[in-house]
């Protein structure tokens, strides 16, 4: 149903922040911004969390970057002119590619950018730089999710189902997810019902739960099979949907078939009891779902586990069927969007695959360029990282949505990567710290300076709206993009700078593929129809997918053989604690925004380090002081923070913090094999007393 227009003149548009994509009315001038939630858009239904409410304030930090900056003979960075930055951008671009072709020029995304700037961004490295080695901060966050959602059911879409649907579950199984702390306003639509919560900590979403599982981290696919073995052995196996909808249940069991629940505790720590009262609240109610979190994603195994955790709604009948189902909670603005535009290492528009020839063909029709033009896949994020300094590794980085020097895995070793390169491009509108690294720093609006498009984590595309013109000298990203390709000798018209031209093509560059925008546009979208992608033209959009058939050429849902295997790293006598990492409720990512924000900084002023009490005295620590977290690879400084609910194995830290507080300084990079998603949340590490 379209909604009726606005009466008022504020401007309707999203929150800048997380996957939520929370609507907002904006109105008042720059220094003055008001925001307010739109009570009617049914994702937020008049909820902003303490971020989007404190999200006008971004606009005017008192350090935004309103000049291009170029490191000058001191190594200072130095205001410039445009012209100035853009040419030496080109010329150095140019350099590089003529003594080391073009692989050696590199590109990181981002998960934030609109729909117009991902599509772009991918285009630009394809064409422009010619270059495979484009990759973004997603494969930080949404890969291995991804990456078993598209093996079970031939297509991924974070949620196949509106949020709303949530708002009539009796039981929701949440795993790895905190969204009490990461989208409070969904928390309302699971006030109904009953929930059952997989995490270490006993996190404020736990709270809620009617049942809170607290396996050790890195276990949550043993967990998963566990679940599985006792639905089987118990004989509450959906057969008739099984057998009509699925393939590869013998397999599957196969493997589960030797997770018996007594197993289970041992490896994971969560009793036997619990483990069949989980099961038994799922099995008995009518609205049943089970979604996944990073917390049980962002693991060397974590495809695998998300692929387990669908084997289990598989087999008792959940995914594409009215009021139950099978999701995962994509986090970033446009986490959805993001992935399906072409800035992935292997993706082209429309999440079609690079090394697919129809698609190639596809694609390089609508770009006007011969299909061998477009080159291969390139390595995965923290590989393209890790690569800066070797022989064929990159030399020049554009960065664009992303601060990896504080979110990377392993970042110390990342730093120091980065620190190696010939020319290191950020575009952003705050000197964060990998911009601080820069050769030349470029000036980019915000949210609500610009127009664009980005698809929530239901699959649902929204309108982000100008406000505000951008303070002078500042440039869209499409803007900067386009000057840099013709400077490169591209033709001007294949950059269009404005979001709305873009879209246009990438209506024609996603037509038939997976992710179909080609029945959506601007003026629908501004006129209030609600479109979920697959959209092909002519079509209403498909809020819920899978109901008649799944994605794959058989129309079945496969279940996958998966087997538990330990986190790469375990506790020893050196290291005899579990770390893992994640967030709270007043800062984001990297913190790059909302360190910046006042009013978030006093909720949520430095990191801390979530200890049980008993394990800090072990390490001599008192509730309070500084400490030091300390892994194989580097330490981090936290004040320690008492949580007696928490396992005393295992020690929690956010990572929105930089410098020396920064956890990635003892995270670890070691790799999903499949997804390429790094080993986030887990690691072995010691506590020590900081100065
Ligand atoms: N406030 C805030 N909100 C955000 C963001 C933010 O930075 N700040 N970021 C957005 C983005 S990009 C994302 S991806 C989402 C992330 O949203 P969530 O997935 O909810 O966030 P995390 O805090 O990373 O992880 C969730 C939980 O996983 C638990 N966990 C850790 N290790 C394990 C494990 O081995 N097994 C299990 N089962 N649980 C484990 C942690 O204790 C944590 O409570 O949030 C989005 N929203
Ligand atoms: N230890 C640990 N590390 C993690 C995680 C974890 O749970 N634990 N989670 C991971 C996850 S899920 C994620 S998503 C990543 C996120 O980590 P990052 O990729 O670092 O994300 P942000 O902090 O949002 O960085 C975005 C940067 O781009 C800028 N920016 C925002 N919008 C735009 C735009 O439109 N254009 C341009 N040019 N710039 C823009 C912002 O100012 C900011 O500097 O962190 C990952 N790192
Ligand atoms: S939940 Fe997410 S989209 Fe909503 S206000 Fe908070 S950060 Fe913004
Ligand atoms: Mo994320």
């Amino acid at each position: 149903m379209p909604r009726p227009p606005d009466a008022s003149p504020a401007t309707a548009t999203h929150c800048p922040y997380c996957a939520l994509q929370c609507a907002t009315r904006l109105s008042g001038a720059r220094g003055a911004v008001e925001v307010r939630p739109d009570p009617d858009f049914p994702v937020n239904r008049g909820g902003l969390c303490q971020k989007g409410w404190t999200a006008p304030d971004v606009l005017g930090v008192p350090d935004r970057l309103t000049a291009p900056l170029v490191r000058d003979g001191d190594g200072r960075l130095a205001p410039a002119g445009w012209d100035e930055a853009l040419d030496l951008v080109a010329r150095r671009l140019r350099e590089i590619r003529a003594g080391h072709g073009p692989d050696a020029l590199a590109v990181f995304g981002g998960g934030g950018l609109t729909n117009e700037k991902a599509y772009t961004l991918g285009k630009f490295a394809r064409l422009a730089l010619g270059t495979s080695q484009i990759d973004y901060n997603g494969r930080f966050c949404m890969s291995s999710a991804a990456a078993a959602q598209t093996a079970a059911f031939g297509v991924d879409r974070g949620l196949p189902f509106p949020v709303t649907d949530l708002g009539d579950a009796d039981v929701v199984l949440l795993a790895g997810a905190n969204p009490a702390e990461t989208m409070p306003p969904l928390m309302r639509h699971l006030d109904r019902a009953a929930l059952i919560v997989a995490d270490p900590r006993r996190t404020r979403t736990a709270r809620r739960a009617a049942l809170h599982l607290q396996p050790t981290p890195g276990t949550d696919l043993a967990l998963a099979l566990g679940l599985l073995h006792i639905a089987v052995t118990d004989g509450l196996v959906d057969k008739d949907y099984v057998g009509r909808r699925t393939s590869g249940f013998e397999a599957a069991w196969a493997r589960a078939v030797a997770w018996w629940p007594e197993r289970v505790e041992a490896v994971t720590g969560v009793a036997v009891s619990e483990l069949r009262a989980a099961v038994r609240l799922l099995a008995d109610a009518g609205r049943r779902y089970v979604l996944t979190g990073r917390g049980a994603e962002q693991h060397s195994k974590g495809s695998d586990t998300v692929a387990a955790f669908i084997n289990l709604s598989l087999a008792l009948g959940l995914p594409g069927r009215a009021g139950s189902g099978f999701g995962t909670l994509t986090g970033q603005g446009n986490g959805q969007g993001g992935r399906e535009m072409g800035q992935k290492a292997d993706q082209l528009p429309g999440y079609r695959s690079l090394t697919d020839p129809a698609a190639r063909a596809h694609v390089s029709r609508v770009w006007g360029v011969p299909p061998d033009r477009l080159p291969g896949p390139g390595r995965s994020a923290y590989e393209l990282l890790d690569a800066i300094g070797d022989g064929d590794g990159p030399r020049a980085l554009l960065v664009v949505g992303s601060n990896p020097v504080v979110s990377a895995p392993d970042a110390g070793r990342v730093g120091e990567r980065l620190a190696r390169l010939e020319l290191l491009v950020v575009a952003d509108f705050v000197p964060s710290e990998t911009a601080r690294m820069a050769d030349v720093v470029l000036p980019v609006t915000q949210w609500a300076e610009e127009e664009g498009t980005l698809t929530n984590l239901e699959g649902r595309v929204l309108r982000r709206r100008k406000l505000l013109d951008p303070p002078p000298g500042v440039r869209g990203d499409l803007d900067v993009l386009h000057e840099l390709a013709v400077r490169l000798g591209e033709p001007a018209e294949r950059y269009p700078r404005a979001p709305r031209e873009v879209f246009e093509e990438l209506r024609e560059a996603t037509r038939g593929g997976p992710a179909d925008y080609s029945g959506i546009g601007y003026d629908a979208l501004d006129a209030g129809a609600e479109l979920y992608w697959p959209c092909p033209e002519g079509s209403p959009g498909t809020p819920r997918m899978f109901l008649d058939r799944f994605a794959h050429p058989d129309g079945r849902a496969w279940f996958a053989p998966v087997e538990h295997r330990d986190p790469a790293e375990l506790p020893g006598p050196a290291f005899p604690l579990y770390a893992t990492t994640g967030r709270v409720l007043a800062q984001y990512q990297s913190g790059a925004q909302t360190r910046r924000v006042a009013r978030l900084a006093e909720a949520a002023p430095e990191p801390f380090v979530e200890v049980h009490p008993d394990t800090a005295a072990r390490a001599g620590l008192a509730d309070g002081q500084p400490a030091r977290v300390v892994s194989a690879r580097g330490s981090a400084l936290a004040r320690v923070r008492y949580e007696a609910s928490l396992r005393t194995d295992t020690v929690f830290v956010p990572f929105h913090f930089p410098g020396a507080r920064r956890a990635n300084l003892f995270t670890h990079a070691a790799l999903d094999p499949r997804s390429r998603m790094p080993e986030f949340k887990v690691c072995a590490v010691r506590l020590e007393a900081a100065p």
